[in-house]
């Protein structure tokens, strides 16, 4: 069991007095800087770290002023490691974010979690904010209304591993009080581009609130929240992680001319219609 007073400890100086730039970690990790969503964070996290360190297994340009690159695998053991020394908190967006054949699912999203958490566990770190995704509950029908303690459903192997993900950051948690919020993330893209993302949109507005929420709410144990925003319609029920005050601002409802709710039930016969998970659902498996 950890230590209860561990919980007392926060990831991040409360005093803001770390530094002459006042802000409020020294050192962020930000893994998957290379992807969709790493390009989108760089920038955006700079105000809350002296040094932002940037990794992926990806070119990822070079270093501006307050950041670092660190290329490396998830999967060695040894770079993750180093990749973890003198960091606060993590932000860990790398890894397959599609579904894919197991193998690299296996060596990205499991061998590369169970990595990155023995050296979070290892360097200290107390927070680690984990994009898990919609997919631990892709099996779940639309017509449900799904919240965080239901049983997870997973669609594929790449939302399989997100549920060991949320598995292996529960048990660092329990063991080590290690924090985690885990956000299972909807669809987070400029825009919706379907039908089904008219539910499970997440604005880049919203996706950097949630992670504000997610890093500065002063105890948040493990929790998960699903990442969407103020949709008209939805499918995700939040209130176990209201504690972390996360309030969207963004709406696909902006979009609602391109995929207008016709009113009619989606046709129950196609799984990637009735199930959360859409094209997920039939994509796999692929071994
Ligand atoms: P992405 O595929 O664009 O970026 C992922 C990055 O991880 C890539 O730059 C890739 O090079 C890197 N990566 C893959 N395997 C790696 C390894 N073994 N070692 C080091 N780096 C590795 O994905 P995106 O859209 O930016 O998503 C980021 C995270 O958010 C992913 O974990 C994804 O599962 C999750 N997510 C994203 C959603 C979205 O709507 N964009 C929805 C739900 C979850
Ligand atoms: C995800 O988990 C993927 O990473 C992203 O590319 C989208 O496909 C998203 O889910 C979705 O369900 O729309």
């Amino acid at each position: 069991m950890h230590d209860f007073l561990n919980l007392l400890t926060l990831p991040f100086d409360t005093n803001m007095t770390s530094s002459v730039t006042n802000k409020p970690f020294k050192r962020l990790l930000l893994t998957g800087a290379a992807g969709g969503l790493g390009r989108v964070l760089r920038e955006r996290i700079k105000p809350w770290a002296e040094i932002v360190r940037l990794s992926d297994m990806s070119d990822m340009g070079s270093a501006s002023e307050g950041e670092e690159i660190v290329r490396c695998d998830l999967a060695d053991k040894a770079a993750v490691l180093d990749l973890l020394e003198g960091v606060d908190a993590v932000l860990h967006f790398g890894g397959i974010s599609v579904e894919e054949r197991f193998e690299p699912i296996m060596q990205a999203n499991i061998l590369g979690l169970a990595n990155l958490y023995e050296a979070v566990h290892k360097s200290g770190v107390k927070r680690v904010l984990y994009a898990s995704s919609n997919h631990v509950n892709g099996y779940y029908p639309v017509t449900q209304l799904v919240d965080a303690d239901m049983p997870m459903r997973p669609d594929g192997f790449y939302g399989i591993s997100k549920c060991f993900g949320e598995a292996l950051s529960r048990f660092y948690f329990d063991r080590f009080g290690i924090e985690t919020v885990c956000m299972r993330i909807g669809s987070c893209f400029p825009e919706p581009l379907n039908a089904r993302m008219m539910k499970t949109f997440l604005s880049y507005n919203d996706l950097m609130e949630l992670i504000r929420c997610a890093l500065f709410t002063p105890r948040v144990g493990h929790t998960i929240i699903f990442g969407v925003s103020d949709n008209d319609a939805c499918w995700v029920d939040n209130s176990q992680a209201a504690h972390l005050g996360y309030r969207p601002k963004d709406s696909s409802r902006q979009f609602a001319d391109r995929f207008p709710d016709t009113a009619e039930r989606p046709p129950m016969d196609d799984p990637a219609t009735t199930f959360q998970g859409g094209p997920f659902v039939v994509a796999g498996p692929k071994y």
